[in-house]
């Protein structure tokens, strides 16, 4: 066993400055969070056999609850702690991630999002010995996994999941692009760890790449995670786009990598739990089910991929992120992966070229936001709507899954369910403005459609909930303020005794 002590300073906390970062790893931004009110420490014994999962979900019933550091856990011997709701249904804690503005409106934040989210920095290696995964570095017979407390989530789930909140790097054979994706990753033993990933995925394609030619697949899985790593691998970029140089470009630095001991794949050198290891062909050991985000179990037990885990690096009294899958609110994937999703929505339609866009939100409560995407625009033209309704269900962004597509005109905020649904009851008729698409890209995680076989083929309505354009003269008006009146009650709110500032109104009553 190598140990290598490192000294490490907590750098204060600073707020972001615009354009980069302040904190360096998972520990530095947990201090910028707890600084904002956003962390809850639990330090009582908290066992991860269900227990902790069952707190999570109840302290995550409702929106905007804290991240939960579990500081002790029950019968553990490793020292190691427990991150849940890491992000959750917080735009705040995203915010702090990405360096911005947590006050911002969620629209805003998906605007500001599209800025940080275009940038691209190339990652930059930090030297081994200065690397803070290197606290601890176990090579081979050293290793034992099942020391550290891997949560079971829910009653009916197949095992103990080390790999949840991660981050899992493997290496194209033909194009030496590294990818970096967050798959699930169930304990078998002290040195074999199931990893699932879906057909389609970029991990997937890697593996059977390096299978075809006869060779193992080298990975390298973090356990324990920063934020923005972590959202990143859950991002669907291109095949050719390098996930570091996009985490770099969110951060305004480059992610810091160093040099693994056993596979020729780098590792994040601030995680906080590390892995190396190899998939061998062939090598598979029943795995699943596990309780998902639908809010349903997902697939059924069955053989997987194992990793062979060569090496294991960690920090001392690692903090392993754990996510939490379930129905919104408790769901880790909340409102970082809508904010993120719409973002990417509006870069496609943007690419596409189709005008009259104003914004578009995939709401979490929809299965974290695949189920369900509101777009906004202004009408230009007959058929506008029903253009940009299918161009939206069918975007690279949008089409995995999404099964309600809803086009709102530009005084409808998307972000906001309660103008959606006067809109949607308003505005749409329904034996006039749906349209269905059949036999779209789905998953098999969607318990909608039987037999099971058949549920990686969706299907999608495209509702438009706008004005109806051939009656857009009749159309009445929205009952909406005189803007003269509307000025007087801002300028009296305080001298009548309202709290708060006066809510903006931005569009008033025409004669
Ligand atoms: C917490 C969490 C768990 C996930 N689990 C899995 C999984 O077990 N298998 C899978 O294929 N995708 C899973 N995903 C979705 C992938 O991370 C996502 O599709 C991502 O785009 C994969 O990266 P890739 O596009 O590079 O393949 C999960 C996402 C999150 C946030
Ligand atoms: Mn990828």
């Amino acid at each position: 066993m190598e140990e290598q002590s490192v000294e490490r300073t907590v750098g204060p906390v600073a707020t972001n400055e615009p354009g980069q970062v302040v904190w360096r790893d998972l520990r530095e931004w947990l201090t910028l969070i707890e600084a904002h009110g956003l962390l809850k420490r639990i330090n009582k014994a908290v066992d991860a056999d269900e227990e902790l999962a069952a707190i999570a979900y109840l302290a995550t019933r409702r929106e905007n609850a804290p991240a939960l550091l579990f500081e002790s856990i029950t019968g553990d011997r490793s020292g190691a702690r427990v991150l849940g709701n890491m992000l959750g249904s917080s735009k705040e804690r995203y915010a702090l991630a990405v360096g911005l503005d947590p006050a911002l409106s969620t629209a805003d934040m998906i605007t500001a999002t599209r800025d940080v989210m275009r940038r691209r920095i190339k990652p930059v290696v930090v030297a081994k010995e200065d690397a803070r995964v290197n606290e601890v570095v176990l090579r081979g017979d050293e290793v034992d996994l099942t020391l550290f407390p891997a949560p079971k989530f829910w009653p009916g789930d197949g095992g103990r999941y080390i790999g949840t909140g991660d981050i899992t790097l493997t290496r194209n054979p033909d194009t030496g692009r590294i990818n970096v994706g967050c798959y699930r990753q169930m304990l078998h033993g002290p040195r074999r760890v199931g990893l699932y990933c879906s057909p389609g995925k970029h991990g997937l394609i890697d593996r059977e790449a390096w299978w075809a030619r006869g060779k193992p697949c080298e990975v390298v899985a973090a356990y324990g995670i920063d934020p923005v790593l972590f959202m990143l691998a859950a991002q669907v970029f291109g095949i050719k786009e390098s996930e570091l140089d996009v985490a770099g470009g969110l951060m305004g630095r480059g992610v810091e990598l160093t040099e693994a001991d056993y596979v020729s794949l780098p590792i994040p050198a601030n995680a906080e739990l590390v892995i190396e290891g190899l998939l061998h062909p062939g090598d598979s050991e029943e795995e699943g089910p596990l309780g998902e985000f639908t809010g349903y179990y997902g697939r059924e037990r069955a053989p997987q991929p194992v990793i062979d885990v060569k090496a294991v690096h960690h920090r001392r009294s690692p903090i392993l992120t754990a996510a939490l899958m379930a129905k919104y609110p408790s769901c880790e994937i909340g409102a970082y992966y809508a904010i993120m999703r719409s973002a990417r929505i509006l870069d496609d339609l943007d690419r596409i070229g189709i005008s009259g866009i104003v914004g578009a939100y995939a709401h979490p409560a929809a299965a974290s936001g695949w189920g369900m995407v509101v777009v906004s625009m202004q009408q230009q033209y007959a058929g506008h709507a029903a253009q940009v309704l299918a161009l939206t269900a069918q975007c690279p962004a949008a089409a995995y899954y999404t099964k309600w597509i809803i086009a709102v005109d530009e005084d409808v905020d998307p972000t906001d369910f309660n103008d959606v649904l006067w809109a949607l009851s308003t505005r749409c008729h329904p034996a006039e403005d749906l349209d269905i698409l059949r036999n779209t890209w789905s998953t098999g995680l969607d318990p909608s459609q039987y037999p099971p076989e058949l549920r990686p083929y969706g299907s999608k309505v495209l509702i438009n909930a706008c004005k109806p354009h051939k009656h857009m003269k009749q159309f009445p008006q929205a009952t909406l303020l005189r803007q003269s009146t509307y000025d007087r009650a801002v300028a009296r709110w305080s001298e009548l005794g309202l709290d708060g500032t006066p809510p903006k109104v931005s569009a008033f009553h025409k004669e």
